[in-house]
């Protein structure tokens, strides 16, 4: 049976983008998504973000709703150009005004409100200015992260500046599939250290500003075992995927470092990027960790018929087949719960006490499941994917990894950034022609859980 400590936070998640819509309303300016998601063949259907689950104006209805379920936390995005059109310090009072009244609704059903700063939605106009491969849009970032401490800090308290900063880097510029949609190795390490060193700024900013918020970085990690450890080029391989995408950010935020096998081989183009006094500043006290976990990608050889489509490895230059094997879910991701566990409990081993609390900020599945005749959505593979990652969850928390938190992804069906609306997420059904919800079994599923603090798990 799972058991979970007894002050464990249950909450769900979502990002600006991906459910405020009203995306020219109120003053608000354009970010790279509304860029790239309006040029065409960047996303499926030219979907973009314009309306997505209109949350700006529908928000009432959306915290009632995750009162209904229960929740005990729910984490959100700013949009920085909402707040702040053009990336500079000239406010939009009307995107204040939002984002007041949405944490008050959060906090007077009693719910806990956890922010991120930026989940991938840069002003257009600092793109504009070379965008995270600029190091100006470190200083922006760190003016931007004081003002929200300075205004909504007396009502949150928890806050992580970068949602997946690896998904801003390789994703956004190594292989181009999320906005700015650039292809260049040497933009990826530039970002990569911005994005580190931003996330340091941001946090002294916000330091020097107020001292009770509690900051952390949101990582996106996975395990990436080789199908022969034995095979030189596959163990080698494995190590680099772990290096760029785990050790990066865990050895920059906890040692000041980089991953010694990256800088060897990469050395000419990650260095220049890198001023003096960087990894000092990139050491950085956090105060939590939120780890956000989809599957784990296994490492075997090329000479397969079906190599997969968007492979990260190849902008190191690797040469891999990391196509998914067993069963599937929307996304074409395998099903890998004990990946979650061998996360929690190797940062467990390696970091123990020096280790910050760990919320798990995301976790989830998209299923295609729609209301049947009765209006039942019985997504049941959905609470399957739930459970067994709970249920690994629980037994590295067992063996000691300091887990405090646990926050689906995602409250809602939403934007699924270049998948658009195809793919849903939510534990809550969103009829995108009406703007109806309508709670999903998983999500009544996990009303028990959070009553139980997992006992029915
Ligand atoms: C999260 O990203 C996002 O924070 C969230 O906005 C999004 O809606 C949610 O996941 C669901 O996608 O296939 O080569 O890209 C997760 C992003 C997905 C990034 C898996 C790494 C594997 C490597 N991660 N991906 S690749």
């Amino acid at each position: 049976m799972a058991t979970f400590p007894k002050d464990f936070l249950w909450g769900a998640a979502t990002a600006a983008y991906q459910v405020e819509g009203a995306a020219d309303v109120d003053g608000r300016g354009p970010s790279i998504w509304d860029t790239f998601s309006h040029a065409p063949g960047n996303t499926l259907n030219g979907d973009t973000g314009d309306v997505a689950c209109d949350h700006y104006h529908r928000y009432p209805e959306d915290v009632a709703l995750m009162k209904e379920i229960g929740l005990q936390g729910y984490r959100f995005s700013f949009s920085w150009s909402r707040l702040f059109p053009n990336g500079d310090l000239i406010k939009n009072q009307k995107g204040f005004d939002f984002y007041d009244k949405l944490i008050n609704e959060i906090e007077s059903a009693g719910i806990t409100p956890l922010s991120t700063l930026y989940h991938w939605d840069l002003p257009q106009m600092l793109q504009d200015k070379g965008g995270w491969v600029n190091r100006e849009t470190v200083d922006r970032f760190g003016e931007y992260a004081a003002a929200v401490a300075q205004h909504f800090g007396d009502r949150i308290k928890n806050i992580a500046p970068i949602n997946e900063p690896w998904c801003v880097s390789w994703l956004g510029h190594g292989l181009g599939v999320h906005a700015p949609g650039h292809k260049d190795r040497k933009e990826v390490w530039a970002a990569a250290h911005h994005t580190v060193i931003a996330h340091a700024t941001a946090m002294n900013a916000m330091r020097a500003v107020r001292g009770d918020i509690k900051i952390g970085p949101v990582i996106n990690q996975a395990n990436y075992p080789a199908d022969d450890p034995q095979d030189e080029y596959l163990a080698h391989a494995a190590d680099l995927m772990d290096a760029m995408q785990n050790r990066w950010w865990m050895d920059a935020f906890m040692r000041g470092s980089y991953p010694k096998v990256l800088l060897e081989e990469f050395g000419d183009e990650i260095l220049p990027v890198i001023k003096d006094g960087d990894m000092e500043l990139a050491r950085s006290k956090n105060d939590w960790l939120g780890i956000n976990f989809y599957f784990d990608t296994r490492i075997g050889k090329a000479d397969v018929a079906n190599p997969v489509q968007f492979d990260p490895s190849t902008v190191l230059g690797l040469t891999i087949d990391s196509t998914p094997k067993g069963e599937l879910t929307d996304m074409g991701w395998p099903l890998t719960p004990h990946g979650l566990k061998n996360l929690m409990v190797r940062w467990h081993k390696e970091y123990g006490s020096a280790l910050p609390d760990i919320y798990i900020t995301e976790n989830g599945v998209a299923y295609p499941d729609g209301p049947d005749a009765h209006g039942q959505i019985k997504d049941e593979r959905r609470i399957k994917y739930l459970q067994t990652h709970l249920s690994a969850l629980s037994e590295a928390i067992a063996e000691g990894a300091p887990v405090k938190g646990y926050f689906q992804w995602s409250l809602l069906d939403n934007f699924e950034w270049s998948l658009g609306y195809a793919k849903r997420f939510g534990i809550v059904h969103v009829d995108y022609a009406t703007q109806e919800r309508r709670l999903k079994d998983s999500a009544k599923w996990y009303s028990e859980v959070i009553k139980s603090n997992g006992a029915t798990i």
